[in-house]
């Protein structure tokens, strides 16, 4: 059976991955394929222990090293247990946030070398990465914005706006570096409009699979 497409969703906190991942999910489903939708850090018990514990436990300062660490923790079991198998079963998966969210938020956002993530990643994955990264974009003051209508927030959403600003220049260099890889969608027009760039997207990956 042919490998199923991999596909990430990524961005700052607030730009609308939650508001898009659904649809996309839907068109690919109604294309005849089985999707595997997962989030990272999460996707199974273990992992989703772990997200509770990076997004919740400010009893304790958690220094930049042991959070790339446990974010990779949590990739590895998401990586073994869910992701390669869907895609080995033809699965197409869709996972919202991956690598490249460690590379933007603990490497540019926390400042940690690029260069000790893209170890750790291949440490954990290896050659498998995403075919398609979905990057939506908008300026840090949209997207937080929308994101603080939303309840109390987390121990990251708590950093300062020079925080995300600094994750979404990381993440706007990765997408100029892999252009193969990432479609950049500007989020700050309606969601109706934003949703039908998705769409068009997959329609494309569709016509290419
Ligand atoms: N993290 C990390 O540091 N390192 C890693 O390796 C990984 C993650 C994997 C959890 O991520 C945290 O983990 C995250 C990065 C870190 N911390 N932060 N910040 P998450 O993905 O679970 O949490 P999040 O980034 O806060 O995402 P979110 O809550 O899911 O937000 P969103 O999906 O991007 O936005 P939304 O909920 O779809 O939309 C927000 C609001 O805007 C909502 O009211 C929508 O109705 C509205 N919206 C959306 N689009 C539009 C448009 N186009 N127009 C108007 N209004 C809109």
């Amino acid at each position: 059976m042919n490998r199923g497409r991999f596909i990430t969703v990524e961005g700052i906190e607030g730009v609308g991955k939650s508001s898009n991942i659904g649809v996309l999910v839907e068109h690919i489903e109604q294309a005849g394929f089985e999707v595997l939708t997962t989030r990272e850090p999460g996707g199974t018990p273990l992992a989703e222990d772990i997200r509770n514990l990076l997004m919740h436990r400010g009893d304790e300062t958690i220094p930049e090293i042991a959070e790339l660490l446990l974010m990779f923790a949590a990739r590895s079991l998401n990586v073994n247990n869910n992701i390669k198998p869907a895609l080995e079963a033809g699965k197409w998966v869709v996972c919202d946030r991956f690598t490249d969210s460690s590379r933007a938020y603990q490497g540019g956002g926390r400042g940690l070398p690029m260069e000790v993530i893209n170890h750790v990643a291949d440490w954990v994955h290896g050659e498998l990465w995403p075919d398609v990264t979905i990057l939506l974009d908008a300026p840090v003051e949209v997207a937080l914005g929308r994101a603080n209508h939303r309840g109390a927030p987390d121990r990251i959403e708590r950093e300062k706006h020079e925080f995300f600003a600094r994750v979404r220049e990381c993440y706007l260099n990765l997408a100029n570096a892999e252009p193969d890889r990432f479609v950049v969608i500007d989020t700050t027009r309606s969601l109706e409009d934003v949703q039908a760039d998705v769409m068009l997207l997959v329609q494309r990956l569709l016509s290419n699979n």
